[in-house]
């Protein structure tokens, strides 16, 4: 791998955010693209403190100061991964589900979706079903998309789905679902409309609503 993939990766798992966010303005300028930075960079190291978390062998403390020094990094990587002045084509209403916290891969969806083109509003972590369905009506969304990265909290997708088709939205919002735990057959068995594995893919996905 790149040498400067690697420390970026290195200082990632340290938790130097300042470092990171050095590294990763050093491998712009050095003309790596902002995708390669991102996959081979920070989430290369985001997934080797994730394997070590599970393995118990770091905490919840490095996985927070890893987790911060991701978001710094990204924040060097953000203009160039959302297209400056795109007309926005849709509107779409994002968020991790009730009971969850995590929100990295959130962020990589929004970022990715606002890159095509799509104007996101990202209300955070710990979102009800019922506050996708008000942000949904009040700004005239055409897409909910939810997050979830516990097994504990991917039912609360079933909760959206089963709310949205019972509230005046019905056909008139698609559901996308997406997180760690999430599978195809898991979208399709709580009727939602679109599963995709990752924030790339979500974007497109969401995109071809639209052109649809
Ligand atoms: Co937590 N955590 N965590 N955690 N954490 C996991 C998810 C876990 C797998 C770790 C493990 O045990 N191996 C495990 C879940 C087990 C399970 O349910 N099966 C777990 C646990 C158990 C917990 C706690 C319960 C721990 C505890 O307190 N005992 C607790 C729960 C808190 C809560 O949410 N209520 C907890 C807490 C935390 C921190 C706060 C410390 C921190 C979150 C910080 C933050 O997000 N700001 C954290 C972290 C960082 C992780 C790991 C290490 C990394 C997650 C991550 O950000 N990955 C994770 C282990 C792992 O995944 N290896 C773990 C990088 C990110 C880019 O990937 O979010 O999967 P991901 O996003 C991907 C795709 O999933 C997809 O796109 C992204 C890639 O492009 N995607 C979508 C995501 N959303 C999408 C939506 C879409 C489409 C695609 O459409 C709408």
């Amino acid at each position: 791998m790149n040498e400067i993939l690697n420390e970026i990766s290195t200082q990632l798992q340290a938790g130097k955010a300042p470092k990171v966010k050095e590294l990763v303005q050093q491998a712009v300028d050095q003309g790596l693209s902002p995708q390669d930075i991102l996959e081979n960079g920070l989430l290369a190291g985001m997934n080797i403190i994730g394997q070590k978390f599970k393995n118990n062998e770091v905490f919840v403390p490095e996985v927070l100061v890893a987790a911060r020094a991701m978001n710094r990094g990204i924040t060097v990587l953000r203009p160039l991964l959302v297209a400056a002045g795109v007309e926005e084509k849709g509107t779409v209403i994002l968020g991790t589900v009730k009971g969850d916290l995590h929100d990295i891969g959130k962020n990589l969806v929004r970022m990715m979706m606002e890159g095509k083109g799509l104007k996101v509003i990202d209300l955070g972590v710990d979102v009800s079903a019922d506050a996708f369905i008000e942000a949904a009506r009040e700004n005239n969304a055409e897409i909910i998309a939810c997050s979830a990265l516990l097994t504990t909290t991917m039912g609360e997708m079933k909760t959206v789905v089963e709310a949205v088709k019972a509230s005046d939205l019905n056909g008139r919002v698609k559901i996308m679902v997406g997180g760690a735990p999430v599978t195809e057959a898991f979208a399709e068995s709580i009727g939602a409309d679109c599963y995709t594995p990752d924030a790339t893919a979500a974007a497109a996905a969401a995109l071809s609503f639209y052109a649809a």
